[in-house]
């Protein structure tokens, strides 16, 4: 055992078990120095500087974007890995369903954890850090000491990956002040290293061809090797607040969800607080920060990405966001999209694989309104000259901003209360170009379960696998994030929903994305789609009837799906243009036939024996309402 070499903080401002922990892991993986961060403004400046010096970040114009930062990945770093990340447990059955004539599991991999143990202490980590300086985060997810949040210390060879984290989560001194004091606390053991490159002076370092994320649940430990990229890296998110995350709350009962959390309030100043399950990359971040079209109401964010939630006393299932921050998609983000979220990128943001402009500003596909592309000029993410004729995107599709939740003008002046916000509605969705109708509400909460689970959407770029875009099942919107098998993760939904004087949120299902052909027009030969919804802003209008329906008014009628709402109810007055208020609401025989059997299909393969009984009914019941259409 060597000493350390302790360059900023000390090792006695940790607890013994925490620093046991630093200590392990320093040996195997060997840095040069480390660092204990409290978060402190002087800190931040020798994170700058050392991205400065390896020519990682480069500074915005200060004038337009005070404390704003640009960052390029390596060109093979862009995005999550999912066949790459594994669960770790001793019963292959804890992680994974049973599969069906020898597939693949779509939704999750396990490794057993001596085997993962191998690869990462004799493989991986050994001298992973060399050269560099182990930063040590202590960091909470939630509020510090709210009896929601939870905490987590991160190990990790990346200024970058620190900077983030200090945007992303709450961290430094508070942290480690309450471990101080609650020396019983449980914390996730998260350690990360971008790997073993060639060149220290590498912008950006990474390992692709050896990358492995691995989640221990039963030792509360995850390890991140070769990427410094987004949810491989930024350990709190991903990693912590789901798959970890998502076994804590199976055994403690509670729910860590893939989900935004907004605030809604009507004309006559009542409020309720929503939560969304959408995919990466289909809106989460511009539903929970929209701007309402309708006069007299409001939305307001509470989070974006992750909601934890959990019965108080009175049995209201309350939310938190355990993030801090807003890691959000950038391209498509705009004034008109998302002008909240626009007006909040001008400070202490930074920005990541998105393009360049020549006056020191930022440019990525759909800002066309924001930049005059005829006066800069602008690089691309990978570095080359970019006009609006080139055949390549300026900004890559999964490029990011990393910005302060308190900077947003509409954050929820509750969105930090450590008791969480009661959630009275739970909404799932996804891009689907047909089959589902623009938003119904599920018969009970049994149903409600089966409509997450039997969840489909459109391929987005959030993953650096299967780009193409195709309709995927994706259960919950959880399908990369599950950290223990599907068919227990579901009967942990219907578990929750038998609480005694358990108040249920109600549950609907809502698709912005459905189309219809352009009549006559060709592109190609490829049929050429437009929106049925104009989305965004518009959106309050079905958050409206959602409002209402959980105030249980009359505004619904049955379809063989669920309620939808009745003629006349759903608020379209003022839409700019007149939508065809019967195509976004049809439900076709024959797409719900097909929808039922692709869901069985799937439930078949990749659940099998594991999948609930009530939910395996709900399907039988769907199938023959649909039938009797
Ligand atoms: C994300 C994702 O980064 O879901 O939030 O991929
Ligand atoms: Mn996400």
């Amino acid at each position: 055992m060597t000493e350390l070499n302790i360059v900023y903080g000390s090792l006695e401002s940790l607890l013994p078990e925490v620093r046991a922990y630093v200590t392990s892991k320093a040996n195997l993986c060997r840095p040069d120095r480390v660092h204990i961060c409290d978060g402190s403004p002087a800190e931040f400046k020798l994170l700058i500087d050392a991205m400065e010096r390896t020519r990682t970040i480069k500074k915005l114009d200060a004038d337009r974007f005070e404390n704003c930062w640009l960052v390029d990945t390596d060109v093979r770093d862009i995005a999550r890995v999912e066949s790459k990340t594994f669960i770790c447990t001793k019963n292959v059955d804890d992680t994974v369903s049973e599969t069906k004539y020898g597939a693949l599991s779509k939704l999750g991999n396990w490794m057993s954890v001596e085997s993962m143990d191998f690869l990462l202490t004799r493989k991986r980590f050994p001298n992973s850090m060399a050269g560099r300086t182990m930063y040590v985060i202590p960091f909470s997810m939630g509020p510090v000491g709210s009896p929601l949040s939870k905490i987590g210390i991160q190990l990790t060879d990346s200024a970058y990956v620190v900077t983030c984290t200090r945007i992303m989560t709450r961290v430094g001194k508070p942290v480690l002040d309450y471990l101080q004091s609650h020396p019983d606390t449980k914390f996730i053991r998260c350690l990360h290293s971008v790997g073993r490159s060639i060149g220290m002076m590498m912008s950006w370092p990474c390992d692709p061809d050896n990358t492995v994320i691995a989640h221990f649940p039963e030792r509360n430990e995850i390890c991140s090797y070769g990427s410094g990229y987004g949810g491989n890296s930024l350990l709190g998110k991903k990693c912590f607040a789901l798959r970890i995350a998502s076994t804590l709350a199976r055994d403690e009962g509670w729910l860590a969800e893939h989900m935004l959390i907004l605030g809604i309030t009507n004309p006559e100043g009542k409020k309720k607080f929503i939560a969304a399950a959408f995919p990466s990359a289909c809106g989460k971040t511009n539903l929970a920060m929209l701007q309402p079209t309708i006069p007299g109401w409001k939305v307001e964010c509470v989070g974006d990405d992750i909601a934890w939630m959990r019965y108080d006393d009175e049995g209201n299932l309350r939310g938190i966001n355990p993030e801090a921050g807003f890691f959000g998609v950038a391209p498509g983000t705009s004034m008109k999209t998302n002008p909240y979220c626009m007006k909040s990128l001008h400070k202490d943001t930074v920005f990541t694989n998105v393009a360049y402009t020549s006056d020191g500003g930022v440019y990525w596909e759909g800002m066309d309104e924001e930049v005059d592309l005829d006066s800069v000029h602008v690089t691309s993410w990978d570095g080359r000259h970019w006009t609006p004729e080139s055949s390549f995107t300026a900004a890559h599709k999964n490029s990011r901003f990393c910005t302060p939740a308190n900077h947003l003008e509409t954050i929820d002046p509750a969105w930090e209360d450590p008791k969480g916000v009661p959630i009275a509605a739970i909404l799932f969705g996804g891009r689907r170009p047909d089959t589902v109708p623009l938003v119904f509400e599920s018969f009970d909460w049994t149903h409600g379960v089966f409509v997450g689970s039997s969840m489909r959407s459109m391929t987005t770029a959030a993953s650096l696998e299967g780009v193409v875009k195709r309709v995927q099942h994706d259960p919950f919107a959880m399908r990369p994030f599950f950290g223990y098998n599907f068919g227990h993760y579901v009967q942990h939904w219907l578990d929750v929903g038998k609480k005694p004087n358990a108040k249920l949120p109600k549950i609907f299902h809502v698709n912005w994305f459905r189309t219809e052909k352009v009549p006559g027009a060709h592109d190609h030969n490829k049929r050429k789609e437009r929106y049925l919804w104009p989305g965004f802003g518009e959106n309050c209008r079905v958050l409206e009837w959602i409002f209402r329906r959980t105030d249980e008014e009359d505004v619904a009628i049955k379809s063989p799906i669920g309620y939808i709402p009745k003629p006349d109810a759903l608020s379209l007055d003022g839409l700019h243009e007149p939508v065809k208020v019967d195509k976004l609401f049809a439900v076709h025989k024959d797409e719900w036939m097909n929808e039922v059997g692709k869901i069985r299909e799937y439930f078949d393969e990749q659940i099998g024996s594991h999948m609930p009984k009530e939910i395996v009914t709900e399907l039988d019941k769907l199938e023959e309402r649909v039938k009797a259409m």
